[in-house]
């Protein structure tokens, strides 16, 4: 997992605005909607529920330490969707217990290798990863209107492109695997055999002929460029939860509002509505 920078995330808050309109523009629903259809919730629903819950943002110092305004972001992006966010007055320990005494209803708290979402009142744990790979998933079926039956390849089969497969699998996608290390896609293949579907995954070992046999693209890798260029079809449309982002400046222009992308946006609204279960 890549570490996220300061200038990763620090025009973020302001921006919650005109992003949430680019989503509505790509997918039909806004961060609060894309983030209910990931996870089957009735947004009306969840609207009347989420100014209750209560949810502290926890610095942690642990490892390499505090991200300068990644709480901060974190608990905007809360309160953007309509939560009752705060950023914890002290980091570590003593913000996890300031939590508990607050009578708070979740947690969100990240070290240097997990980013999680604890409800406080039912246990329940909202992964980043997880929720991550099934959101950015979930907003390419409303960008494709609908993934029944289509060719979607899922590039980088770690943590998040797992997540991603599986919620596409529900969706009804046929999923295409690609990862820099085919050992690391054939054991995902796997793992989905499980799932509705999923026996009919199948693994790409050339990226440029996976890219030009599906329509769809899951990029969750954690490299840059890669997605050459070239490769880009007339009417490819990428969802890419992968930090730093795998399609190039020009490549961007070309994908325009076929192409999504964020940092913390969608995945913490993700771990949000997870976390409020039901
Ligand atoms: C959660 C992000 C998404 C991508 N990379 C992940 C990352 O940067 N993880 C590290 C987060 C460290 C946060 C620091 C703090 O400010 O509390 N411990």
């Amino acid at each position: 997992m890549t570490r996220l920078q300061t200038n990763d995330i620090c025009h973020i808050s302001k921006g919650l605005g005109i992003y949430n309109q680019e989503l509505l523009m790509k997918t039909g629903r806004t961060l609060l909607g894309v983030a209910c259809h990931a996870y089957g919730r009735e947004e009306i629903k969840i609207r009347q529920q989420l100014e209750a819950f209560s949810i502290h943002v926890v610095p942690v110092t642990a490892g390499e330490g505090i991200i300068t305004e990644f709480s901060e972001t974190v608990s905007a992006i809360l309160g953007f969707l309509g939560f009752n966010s705060r950023v914890s007055a002290a980091s570590d320990t003593s913000g996890i217990a300031q939590a508990f005494v607050s009578n708070a209803d979740a947690i969100m708290m990240s070290d240097d290798n997990t980013f999680v979402g604890l409800n406080l009142n039912n246990r329940s744990v909202a992964d980043n990863s997880e929720a991550t790979g099934r959101v950015f998933a979930a907003a390419l079926d409303l960008m494709a209107k609908g993934l029944k039956d289509k060719a979607v390849l899922v590039q980088g089969c770690g943590p998040v492109g797992e997540s991603a497969a599986r919620t596409l699998l529900s969706f009804g996608a046929r999923v295409a695997l690609y990862d820099i290390d085919a050992q690391v896609a054939l054991c995902l293949k796997n793992k989905l055999a499980a799932c509705p579907g999923g026996h009919k995954t199948v693994v790409e070992t050339h990226l440029n002929s996976a890219l030009a046999s599906n329509g769809y693209l899951v990029e969750a890798t954690p490299s840059a460029d890669t997605i050459k260029d070239g490769l880009i079809s007339d009417h490819l449309l990428v969802a890419a939860p992968g930090v730093p982002l795998g399609v190039s400046e020009k490549g961007c222009q070309v994908l325009g509002n076929r192409l999504l992308h964020d940092k913390l946006e969608l995945g913490v609204a993700a771990m949000a509505i997870c976390l409020m279960g039901g």
